[in-house]
């Protein structure tokens, strides 16, 4: 990381002192934590005792002696995103205004992530957006046609091709402007490639990157936030996954991550409707109507049947 400066040269010299400032989580690292403060310096900070929990994006007290710094407070959070599969949880990022599903045709993604990525956003009020990348690939139109239940409710589809940088700028700058954005999508998708497009400096490694070294596949191993050359707006990067787990979410919360479901279940006949098989429920209704498409009636079902049987956290 460029900015990361290991020692503190305002508190050496008060090295009996302990001094307190606020930053910002920008990266983890296993047991330490990279924290910006507002003049731009990173530190490497440990979390002062057992405090997990703490991820990118987090806004955080630290208080400095002589080399060392900790971690000792975490402030609210505006919003967290995160997925839980079987018996664990993992946080993607908090504090962030936009999510950015990056998917592409090759490899071709997977639509059932999408939909519980979609999901996890909405229901933790970030606002979701599409990334199609490598629109230069042949196979582009399949992947349209996979979108196409999601552009019909309405999910605001973008098209790059990230090797280009000054069209991935002509597509995102104005998006980006000052807004705290994730990227996040299974692994080769392009995100990396997208923030090399957007922050030159940051050198995120890409697989061609490393390919070209002969080190053979990169994968970007953790999540780690960026500054955007031309504006307050922040980008983070995150690593690709295969699996988006919602077990930590109620049966209230699935339906509100399920857009195109808020007017059907106004007819539902019975408020603690679970719309599968229930007589006078207005999303059944919807679905057979065909306003609402079976993939996403299906992954509704899917998800609901897995929540109910998984454990909460
Ligand atoms: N053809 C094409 N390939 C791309 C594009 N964007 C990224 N790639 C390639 O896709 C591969 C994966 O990209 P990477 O950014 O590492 O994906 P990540 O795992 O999502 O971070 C690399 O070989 C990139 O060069 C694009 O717009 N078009
Ligand atoms: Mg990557
Ligand atoms: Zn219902």
């Amino acid at each position: 990381m460029k900015r990361t400066k290991p020692h503190r040269q305002t508190v050496s010299s008060l090295s009996t002192n302990t001094a307190t400032e606020v930053g910002q989580v920008i990266a983890g690292h296993g047991r330490h934590y990279f924290v910006e403060l507002n003049s731009g310096e990173v530190i490497k900070c440990f979390p002062r005792g057992k405090r997990g929990g703490i991820c990118v994006g987090d806004w955080v007290d630290i208080s400095t002696q002589g080399e060392r710094a900790a971690i000792e407070r975490l402030h609210e959070r505006r919003n967290l995103l995160y997925r839980s599969d079987e018996m664990r949880s993992k946080q993607f990022a908090a504090n962030i205004d936009q999510l950015f599903i990056v998917l592409a045709a090759e490899p071709m993604f997977s639509e059932d992530l999408v939909g519980r990525a979609l999901v996890a956003a909405g229901t933790a009020n970030i606002t979701p957006y599409i990334l199609l990348n490598k629109i230069d690939l042949a196979s582009t139109p399949l992947a349209r046609t996979r979108l196409q239940p999601l552009i019909d409710i309405g999910v605001p589809v973008l098209e790059i091709q990230a090797l280009d940088s000054a069209q991935v700028h002509a597509v995102l700058d104005d998006l980006l402007r000052d807004k705290t954005s994730l990227l996040l999508g299974q692994s080769g998708m392009g995100k990396s490639t997208i923030l090399n497009a957007l922050v030159p400096e940051a050198h995120a490694h890409t697989q061609a990157h490393s390919e070209a070294l002969g080190a053979g596949r990169h994968t970007t191993t953790s999540t780690k936030l960026y500054h955007l050359p031309n504006s307050t707006g922040k980008i983070i990067d995150s690593p690709g996954f295969q699996a988006f787990g919602i077990a930590h979410l109620t049966p209230e919360d699935l339906v509100r991550g399920f857009i195109e479901f808020h007017d059907p279940i106004t007819q539902c006949r019975f408020y603690n409707c679970t719309h599968r098989h229930e007589p006078n429920c207005g999303v059944v209704a919807a679905y057979e109507s065909g306003q609402i498409h079976p993939e996403r009636y299906a992954l509704y079902q899917r998800l609901l049947n897995e929540l109910e049987s998984q454990p909460k956290y």
